[in-house]
């Protein structure tokens, strides 16, 4: 148990801005990348009108959340400049903010972009350096009440992956967790308007990702809403030996386990096939909890 949480559960509701989301069950993050290199989707939804339109069909399809990215944060992915960022970014969130009423997170780590899109209706900032990447974002999400998501990252996307080290990835993620938590509330950040997430693929291997995704009940304990980000990653098609077009069953198996360890929110590129996914591993996660294996103990 980390120091700073002895006491804490995690809420059955967080904080956006204007908005509340309930956590009774898990909750669908809808991924739009306006980005010609995104791993999965890359070039699929750099002209607006295509990014809208697939916004539009993942809350179709059920996505509780979107998160809007312009920078790809693979491994081996350059940084954008703050202007590309914003000309591919604002014109996207500003339309889909029109067209939905799920609440739409922005994935940027740069202030600037973010309160733009926030400006434009965005009312969450998903920032993957955990406000470690640009010192004025932290101000930035306190001033607008929006909701934040910590994420773990060790290194930087460019060279995240040469050779990650950890002596205990699951302690180590979890206190940094904490201390970027500790960071942003000292700085105006409201508490219940925190999401934490282990950092799924972010400087790790196959091993790490593997000890985070099989204790993922410690980050939980933590007490924030707990955020993963397995889909179509590399280790699904190191275990698998499929592309990553062919990874959603690989996903499917990350997001029923996610799930029964008390993820909160999942980010997915599938959002339709991953929502009756997480429908049956929370029924059968409720069965868990309510005891029934030690009644056949
Ligand atoms: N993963 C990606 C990007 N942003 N944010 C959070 N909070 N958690 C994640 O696991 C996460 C994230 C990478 O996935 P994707 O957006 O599909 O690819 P790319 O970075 O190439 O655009």
């Amino acid at each position: 148990m980390l120091p700073c949480c002895e006491d804490m559960v995690t809420p059955m509701e967080f904080q956006l801005k204007g908005q509340r989301l309930r956590l009774e069950r898990p909750l669908l993050m809808g991924i739009v990348n306006v980005t010609p290199d995104s791993f999965f989707d890359g070039g699929r939804f750099c002209d607006p009108q295509r990014a809208v339109a697939h916004a539009l069909r993942l809350v179709e399809e059920g996505a509780d959340l979107l998160d809007i990215g312009a920078e790809s944060t693979r491994p081996g992915a350059l940084p954008v400049d703050e202007q590309e960022e914003r000309r591919r970014l604002v014109p996207v969130v500003a339309a889909v903010a029109k067209a939905v009423s799920v609440p739409i997170s922005v994935d940027t780590s740069k202030a600037e972009v973010a309160k733009a899109a926030i400006d434009a209706g965005a009312i969450m900032v998903n920032d993957v350096t955990a406000l470690r990447g640009d010192s004025a974002m932290v101000g930035v999400v306190a001033q607008a009440g929006v909701a934040l998501v910590l994420m773990h990252m060790q290194g930087t996307p460019d060279i995240m992956q040469h050779a990650p080290r950890y002596d205990d990835v699951v302690g180590e993620v979890a206190q940094f967790l904490a201390e970027r938590v500790r960071y942003a509330v000292d700085h105006g950040v409201a508490r219940d308007r925190i999401v934490v997430d282990p950092g799924i693929g972010f400087g790790k291997t196959l091993g790490h990702n593997l000890d985070l995704l099989a204790n993922l009940r410690v980050i939980a304990e933590l007490g924030y809403p707990l955020l993963v980000g397995p889909s179509r990653k590399g280790f699904i098609g190191q275990l698998t030996d499929q592309s990553v077009e062919a990874r959603g069953w690989g996903t499917a198996g990350v997001v029923a386990l996610a799930v029964e360890q008390g993820a909160n929110i999942l980010r997915v590129h599938d959002v339709g096939p991953m929502k009756d996914v997480a429908k049956v591993a929370v029924a059968i996660a409720r069965r868990i909890s309510a005891g029934v294996r030690e009644q056949h103990a």
